[in-house]
């Protein structure tokens, strides 16, 4: 059954995949399909159920189908699916989004990650009136070709991080830096300052894996920014409402000129935005004269299970409790490896986190690839053949959910302690 369907998909899908690291192409074998899921578990077509720590790279953090997420999806389509007109629902969601979010006064809703980060990367082209813009080696802002440089997530997984088909007179506008290197950057600006309309960055990284800021790491693009009339664009697509409520910007203090959000906001829908201050948000058309649009932006199918997912988050102690469950899976996966004689180490943030075959824990790109892939790989398959899935490549995070619970979680635990005590 699988491997006919398999067949099928590979004759007419792009490697059998609608996107690239679902193909297991950095761990091998062939993906198993999804016939559903439920709380903290998948269920492929054969019966077969798995604890699942991809959580569809991120959205999930109720777990699968929550029941108040799936009523308020069920009970809008019934209204109507799209109507290319506005919705009460799209006003709650801004209005929700700018008081959770500092730095967002204004936002709109797009369809993808890489719409949010495509669209806020015009605007402030449009305000500086510049071209340059500066990225860091492993982050990933999604494929569009402004960003597909150095990439991080698939594109790293695949080791194609500078993609085909971007025209170099294209990619020389975008500088990359390495994570955390206070001192690159600093050479950037010095170098380009004048030209540079923006820096991206992941507040904390999340596709080379979890990898948290250094002191200072942040505070330095906010400083060489301002002094360089540069904006600050913050991708929390990942970290939105993933590391604290409001993202990485409330829970660090940032004051970001822009900030990118999807995911989580979408509650696995497609569902992403981008917004921040008034003064560079009504540069927007129909208000000014950057063009942005969007058949599906604003959904409102997908509002309502956003809207549904968000504030069954802002219950207080979410994050504690999501905070304290991806730590506790670092630390003891850690510990097991270790104990077996394995180098291993961990980073955690919020309801993110990478087991890393390394040691000490990875502060960049480079040192992420200098971790064990061959054994990441023998530790997927052996986590899979005993029901757990973890994410497909070591440059992916793993998402714990308000589902995983203690019969999951101590299922983790079994699976891992059978595949360190195996060998891996
Ligand atoms: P999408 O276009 O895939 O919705 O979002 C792009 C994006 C932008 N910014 C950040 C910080 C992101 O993590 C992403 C997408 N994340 C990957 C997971 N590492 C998507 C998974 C995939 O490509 O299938």
């Amino acid at each position: 059954m699988a491997q006919e369907l398999w067949q099928r998909a590979l004759r007419v899908l792009p490697g059998g995949v609608n996107s690239p690291v679902r193909s297991f192409r950095g761990v091998g074998g062939e993906p198993f399909f999804v016939a559903r899921g439920q709380g903290p578990y998948l269920y492929d077509q054969e019966g077969r159920r798995y604890v699942d720590y991809v959580m569809s790279y991120g959205p999930l953090i109720l777990g699968h189908a929550p029941p108040a997420v799936v009523r308020a999806v069920q009970e809008q389509a019934a209204l109507g699916l799209s109507f290319g007109a506005p919705t009460q629902l799209e006003v709650e969601m801004a209005e929700l989004l700018t008081e959770a979010v500092p730095g967002l006064e204004m936002v709109r809703m797009v369809n993808s990650g890489t719409e949010a980060t495509m669209s806020a990367l015009r605007v402030a082209r449009a305000v500086t009136g510049r071209a340059r813009v500066v990225k860091f080696h492993g982050c990933y802002h999604g494929h569009h070709d402004t960003l597909l440089i150095k990439a991080g997530s698939g594109a790293a997984t695949l080791g194609v991080p500078d993609s085909q088909g971007v025209p170099p007179t294209l990619a020389e506008l975008t500088l990359t830096v390495g994570y955390n290197d206070v001192e690159a950057l600093e050479s950037v600006f010095s170098r380009f300052g004048a030209e540079i309309a923006a820096v991206i960055v992941e507040p904390v990284a999340g596709n080379m894996g979890t990898v948290p800021p250094s002191p200072g790491f942040l505070e330095a693009i906010r400083r060489l920014t301002r002094q360089a009339g540069a904006l600050m664009v913050v991708d929390e697509v990942m970290t939105g409402f993933r590391v604290a409520w409001g993202g990485a910007s409330r829970a660090f203090g940032l004051e970001p000129d822009l900030v990118c959000l999807g995911k989580v906001i979408g509650a696995g829908m497609p569902v992403a935005a981008y917004g921040g201050r008034r003064e560079y948000m009504e540069r927007v058309a129909p208000l000014g004269g950057v063009y942005q649009a969007g058949t599906l932006s604003g959904n409102p199918l997908a509002m309502a299970g956003g809207l549904a997912q968000l504030r069954a988050l802002s219950a207080p102690g979410t994050y504690q409790r999501l905070g304290e469950l991806a730590d506790r899976l670092g630390r003891e996966l850690v510990a097991m490896a270790r104990s077996h004689g394995v180098a291993a180490s961990y980073h955690a943030v919020g309801g993110m986190m990478t087991l890393f075959f390394r040691e000490p824990a990875p502060k960049n790109f480079e040192e992420v690839a200098a971790g064990d892939a061959t054994r990441f790989g023998r530790f997927f398959h052996g986590m899979r053949e005993r029901g757990v899935f973890w994410p497909p490549s070591p440059y992916e995070s793993a998402f714990p959910s308000l589902a995983h619970d203690e019969k999951a979680v101590e299922a983790t635990l079994a699976a891992a302690a059978e595949v360190f005590r195996r060998g891996v």
